[in-house]
């Protein structure tokens, strides 16, 4: 029995030097202290031995136990370390190494262009004010002077959701909304920036929904002149203090009179070029007194309050500013496309 249990040792003290890893370890401690092992059998025997042998070999055995799963438990310790010794080589961190930079947003440059407009014309006293894009048929068009039966409404094809309620054409229904909630008893100064829905074909210099700014100023005595200096002072802040502007004759149905604003070219200064079509001028905007039948309709007296109008699209002016070639770069959202114009 003590040869036995003396050799028993003996072998797992040699398997456990033998062994190559943890599982090799495991494998040492299963067959030698496990439940069918070798120690357990001797123990379990010891019910035949005399009773001056039992305590002996009962010392002995768990002696014999204890020192092999020490042997295991030095040699498991010793493989941990090693193992977290090469975890340490291999997963070292170097601190040094500079990190990865992290892709920051940034306003898209409509939104820029549209608070640059913004922040000049209230520098010049208007007020920003929003509005719905679901409108009613009487804000986007009656109230604007143009009646059902109206050309100009086929001419701007919409997108109709009932028989009353449409996308906004233009947002001059803001405007009207907001001097009919002035109750026509005091002056209106505001421009309404705000998305905009045509049933156009997209291309190069369409899109079927767009961006407006459009500009009022209703009060006494508001003129003509009072237009064309307002917008001569936002066309040289926005584009540069040597640009020229000039205004035509045009049309629309709630001002009149009407006009188109131009400003004089800045790659030909005016000796005719492809940009401005050899003319020497680029049409930015339209504008105009607005109509008194329109500020008649919103509550405001023709005979004591007069008002000008004006509308742009920011999209066609960044694309003048910048030299952009296609409306569709605004929406389709390349970041290549935007990257070029973001100041963060
Ligand atoms: C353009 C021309 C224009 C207006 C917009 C307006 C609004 C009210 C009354 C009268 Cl409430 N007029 N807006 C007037 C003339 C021209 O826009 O070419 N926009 C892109």
């Amino acid at each position: 029995m003590k040869e036995r249990l003396h050799s028993l040792q003996q072998e797992a003290e040699q398997k456990v030097a033998e062994a190559k890893n943890l599982a090799d370890l495991q494998q040492v401690r299963v067959s030698y202290l496990g439940k069918k092992g070798p120690i357990t059998e001797v123990l379990r025997g010891m019910g035949k031995l005399s009773k001056e042998e039992r305590p002996v070999i009962g010392e002995l055995a768990n002696k014999v136990r204890e020192a092999i799963a020490t042997a295991i438990d030095e040699k498991k310790e010793a493989f941990e370390a090693a193992e977290l010794d090469k975890k340490l080589q291999t997963e070292q961190i170097d601190v040094t190494l500079p990190g990865r930079p992290v892709q920051v947003g940034g306003p898209h440059l409509l939104t820029n262009i549209v608070t640059e407009i913004e922040d000049l014309f209230i520098g010049m006293g208007f007020e920003v004010r929003e509005g719905p894009e679901v409108e009613t048929d009487y804000y986007n068009f009656e109230a604007l002077n143009l009646p059902k039966d109206h050309p100009a409404r086929d001419m701007q094809d919409s997108f109709y959701i009932t028989e009353e309620l449409l996308l906004r054409t233009h947002t001059s229904p803001v405007q009207a909304r907001t001097m009919n909630e002035f109750k026509g008893n005091k002056p209106v100064k505001m421009i309404c920036p705000g998305k905009v829905y045509r049933r156009d074909t997209d291309d190069a210099t369409h899109s079927h929904q767009f961006t407006q700014v459009e500009g009022l100023y209703v009060d006494k005595d508001v003129r003509m002149s009072d237009l064309k200096g307002v917008l001569n002072q936002f066309a040289k802040q926005f584009f540069g203090e040597e640009r020229e502007i000039r205004l035509r004759p045009s049309f629309f149905p709630f001002t009149e009179p009407s006009v188109e604003m131009d400003i004089s070219c800045k790659v030909c200064h005016g000796d005719g070029c492809s940009v401005c079509k050899k003319t020497g001028w680029i049409e930015i905007l339209g504008g105009g007194m607005v109509h008194p039948d329109v500020l008649q309709m919103a509550g405001y007296d023709p005979k004591v309050y007069s008002g000008f109008a004006f509308g742009m699209g920011p999209e066609r002016i960044a694309m003048l500013k910048y030299g952009i070639d296609d409306i569709r770069h605004f929406y389709t959202n390349d970041i290549r496309f935007l990257k070029q114009y973001d100041q963060a």
